[in-house]
């Protein structure tokens, strides 16, 4: 039985297996430019987060329909629910689909049709997490949060994702402001790529209660100690870095420091068919390459809980 866990750094477009690509884009009729499953998958040779951004994007044209999103969560619920996620707080991101005319209305009805039962088909509760590119315009994200107002019963939070460097948190300040006036909480990704600097402007000017990623707060001795003790949690992706090349390889990886120093830390797939594993793959990764022992295994899947946005009863349910 694997060890149960909440799964919090989980982009639904980065579920996307190549077979469900393949048969999503025959069902649609759209073209792909690779000829079978294999060529796709040699793609998968990423040398930094844009390179992987770019093929990201672009096999998001095979998801059209209402069906289409039903399907990538059903298939995601189904995977993570055999690696013993019992909660899962999903990112989607609408711009990826709305600037290409899918209708935000469309990818959330989708995506609810499959995780709104997600607790009776598959033992998994469910938040999503709506997310704004930060390398499109901060007009663009308030148009997008206007846009979801409403769906906003099915929406939990917001985040900010996509290509960090020379997009700081701060040009999203309006944005967060009026998501936190709407009860929306709020995480954004920092120090995946970018500097320590951008994990305080996180905190302090989008005022996230977690950070996703966050790896690169250890070039930062003030803000690593701020980080543990105000308990902030940072959403983890072992296997993420190593491909998106943050880390050189997995033994490098400085989860056992960032353990060591205090925080709480949480470990994710982030994009699980793009970077060769789901979130039980990833504790086993960090398992047998950096030596973990089971009470770290333990605290890592208990913070996944406590990192998580449920309320104490549905905290207690889910474990
Ligand atoms: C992402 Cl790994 C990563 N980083 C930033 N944005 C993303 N969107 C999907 N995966
Ligand atoms: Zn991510």
């Amino acid at each position: 039985m694997p060890l149960p866990k909440a799964e919090l750094h989980l982009h639904i477009e980065g579920t996307l297996e190549p077979e469900l690509a393949f048969e999503l884009a025959a069902r649609n009729g759209v073209p792909l430019p690779y000829a079978t499953v294999g060529d796709l998958r040699a793609a998968y040779d990423f040398k930094d987060l844009q390179s992987f951004l770019d093929l990201y994007y672009e096999l998001t044209a095979v998801l059209r329909t209402e069906r289409d999103f039903e399907d990538l969560a059903d298939a995601y619920l189904a995977r993570a629910a055999a690696q013993g996620v019992r909660h899962a707080e999903i990112f989607f991101d609408p711009q990826a689909h709305t600037r290409r005319g899918v209708a935000l209305g469309t990818v959330v009805e989708g995506l609810w049709r499959a995780l709104g039962r997600g607790e009776d088909s598959h033992g998994v509760s469910t938040r999503l997490i709506m997310c704004f590119l930060r390398d499109e315009s901060a007009e663009s994200a308030l148009e997008t949060l206007r846009a979801a107002e409403p769906y906003l019963d099915r929406i939990a939070g917001v985040g900010l994702d996509s290509a960090e460097a020379g997009h700081p948190p701060a040009k999203f300040r309006e944005v967060y402001e009026a998501a936190a006036a709407l009860g929306l909480r709020r995480v954004a990704h920092a120090g995946e790529e970018g500097p320590p600097e951008y994990i305080r402007q996180a905190l302090d000017v989008l005022g996230v209660e977690r950070v996703d990623h966050g790896l690169r707060c250890l070039e930062d001795p003030e803000l690593v100690a701020r980080l543990a003790r105000e308990r902030i949690p940072l959403t983890l992706c072992p296997l993420s870095n190593v491909r998106l090349r943050a880390v050189d390889t997995l033994a490098d990886h400085p989860l056992p420091a960032l353990l060591d120093a205090g925080l709480l830390c949480t470990v994710n797939s982030d994009d699980p068919a793009y970077f060769g594993g789901y979130v039980g793959d990833t504790f086993d990764a960090v398992r047998d390459t950096l030596g973990l022992t089971e009470d770290r295994l333990r605290e890592l899947a208990r913070n996944s809980f406590l990192a998580a946005f449920l309320d104490h009863d549905e905290e207690r349910r889910a474990r």
